[in-house]
C-alpha cells in the first residue's frame, strides 16, 4: 500500500490569523495559505515506478527527497506548499498513478475533519472538541474495573453516573479484552451486556455502544437500542458483524490489534508502527464496506495496548494525528492501561486517573483524537474543557481579530 502521512503541516488555524493579524483581507489569506502553507509528507510503500515518476517529475513547489534504495526502498519525504502537491497529485493522476495521487490527497486534506456523525439523538461535530465515550465493563476480570459493575443494577446505575458526568456516548461490554484474556461464551455475554443497554436506553437519551466482537452480541444490542458496534478485533474475529451494522445503519468502530487477546502481549513487534496500524486499518475499513456499512459510518481506533510496546503505545499517540489519512472519526483509549501506570512509577489501575488526564490533554492538544474512551468521565471532561480551548485559543486581543468560535 502507498501511504502519505503528514509529519508536519502549516495549520491554517495558525497561519491565516497571523496575516489577519497584518491587516490582509480574507480573499489574500486564503490565497496564502494554498501558495504558502507547507506540508512535510512521508511516503512509504512505492513501487520502482513511483520512485522514478518522483526523482524525475518537474515541480518547483515541492522538494523530494528519495530514499537510500538499497536499505530503505520504496520511500520518499515530499516537503512543498499544498499548491505544489495538490499540482503533483493530478500529474500522477494523469500518469496513471492512481494509488500514488490518492495517498497524496488523503495526506494533504488529512486536516479537514470528517462529516459530521449522528448517533442517536446527538450529532457530533468533529473538530470543534474532543468527544467523551465513557466505560461500563460487566465483567468480573477487565483489567481497569473488573467486577465492579458485573452486578446489573450497578452496571445500570454506572452507566447513568457517567452519562450525568457528561459522557457523549456509552460504550457497554461483557468480555474482557485484558492480555491472556480468553473469549466468554456466547449467551454469558448477551445475559451480562442487553438488560444494561435496555435500562440505559430507557433512563438516558446518551447514545450507547456495545463492546463486542460478535456478530450475534450486536445484533441484539442494536436490536435494543444501541447505536455503535465498538469491534476491538477490527472485523477479525466474527465476519458476520459487518453485514449486522450495516442493515442497522449503526457506525463501527474498527480499532487495531496485533494477533488477539490471549497472545497480543507476548512479543510485540513491528517495522513501522503507525504505516501497519493505517495499513491494518484501510483493509479493515475496505472490508466494513464490502460488508454494507457505510464509509462515514465507520470509525477507527489503533487500539492502543493490544499488541503494543509501552513504547508503541507512546510512539502511536505521538503520531496519532496521522490516522487521520483515513478519512474517519479517531477514537482512543488510554484509559487506566498498564503504560500510564508504568510511566507513573508502577501505579495499579485505581492510581492511573492523573496519567490518564495527562494523555487525555495531550492527544487532544495534538490534534489527536475525535473521541476518547475513559473510565473517569467527570474528570477528563474538566481536563479536555482545558486542553481542547488551549489548542483552540484565539483571543490574542484587538489587532488579532474578534474571537471566533
Ligand atoms: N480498550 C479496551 C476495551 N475496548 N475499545 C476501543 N475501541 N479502544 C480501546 O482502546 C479499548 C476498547 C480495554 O480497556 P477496558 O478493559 O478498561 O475497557
Amino acid at each position: 500500500m502507498i501511504l502519505a502521512r503528514p509529519l508536519t503541516f502549516d495549520r491554517d488555524g495558525d497561519l491565516e490569523p497571523a496575516w489577519e493579524r497584518l491587516g490582509l483581507a480574507p480573499a489574500a489569506r486564503q490565497l496564502l495559505l494554498d501558495s504558502v502553507g507547507r506540508a512535510h509528507l512521508l511516503l512509504t510503500g512505492l513501487g520502482p515506478d513511483e520512485s522514478r515518476f518522483l526523482r524525475n517529475v518537474e515541480e518547483a513547489r515541492v522538494t523530494v527527497i528519495l530514499s537510500d534504495p538499497a536499505r530503505r526502498p520504496g520511500g520518499a519525504t515530499l516537503s512543498g506548499t499544498r499548491a505544489g502537491l495538490g499540482a503533483l497529485a493530478r500529474v500522477a493522476e494523469r500518469s496513471g498513478r492512481v494509488e500514488l495521487a490518492r495517498a497524496l490527497d488523503a495526506a494533504t486534506t488529512s486536516d479537514v475533519p470528517p462529516d459530521p456523525t449522528v448517533l442517536g439523538r446527538r450529532t457530533f461535530r468533529w473538530g470543534e472538541r474532543t468527544y467523551l465515550m465513557g466505560v461500563v465493563n460487566v465483567t468480573p476480570d477487565s483489567f481497569s474495573d473488573g467486577g465492579r459493575h458485573l452486578d446489573r443494577a450497578a452496571a445500570v446505575q454506572h452507566a447513568l453516573s457517567l452519562a450525568k458526568a457528561g459522557a457523549d456516548l456509552i460504550d457497554v461490554g461483557g468480555e474482557s479484552t485484558r492480555p491472556g484474556a480468553g473469549e466468554v461464551p456466547l449467551q454469558v455475554e448477551l445475559d451480562r451486556v442487553l438488560p444494561v443497554i435496555e435500562a440505559v436506553g430507557a433512563a438516558s437519551d446518551v447514545p450507547v455502544s456495545v463492546d463486542t466482537r460478535k456478530a450475534s452480541v450486536a445484533r441484539e444490542a442494536l436490536a435494543l437500542g444501541a447505536v455503535l458496534v465498538n469491534d476491538v478485533s477490527g472485523l477479525g474475529h466474527d465476519p458476520a458483524l459487518a453485514t449486522v451494522v450495516a442493515e442497522a445503519g449503526a457506525v463501527l468502530a474498527l480499532m487495531h490489534i496485533q494477533g488477539t487477546p490471549e497472545t497480543m502481549q507476548v512479543d510485540p513487534r513491528y517495522d513501522d508502527v503507525v504505516a501497519e496500524v493505517i495499513d491494518f486499518l484501510s483493509g479493515r475499513i475496505d472490508r466494513a464496506v464490502a460488508g454494507g456499512v457505510a464509509r462515514e459510518r465507520i470509525w477507527v481506533d489503533p487500539g492502543i495496548g493490544f499488541g503494543k510496546t509501552a513504547g508503541h503505545n507512546l510512539f502511536l499517540l505521538r503520531h496519532l494525528g496521522e490516522l487521520r489519512v483515513l478519512g474517519a472519526p479517531v477514537l482512543v483509549g488510554t484509559s487506566r492501561k498498564r503504560f500510564i501506570g508504568a510511566l507513573a512509577g508502577d501505579r495499579p489501575p485505581e492510581q492511573r486517573l492523573p496519567g490518564t488526564l495527562a494523555s487525555v490533554a495531550a492527544v487532544a492538544v495534538l490534534h489527536g483524537a475525535d473521541v476518547v474512551r475513559v473510565h473517569d468521565v467527570g474528570e477528563a471532561k474538566d481536563a479536555l474543557a482545558v486542553a481542547d480551548a488551549i489548542a483552540r485559543a484565539r483571543e490574542g486581543g484587538d489587532s488579532w481579530g474578534p474571537p471566533r468560535p
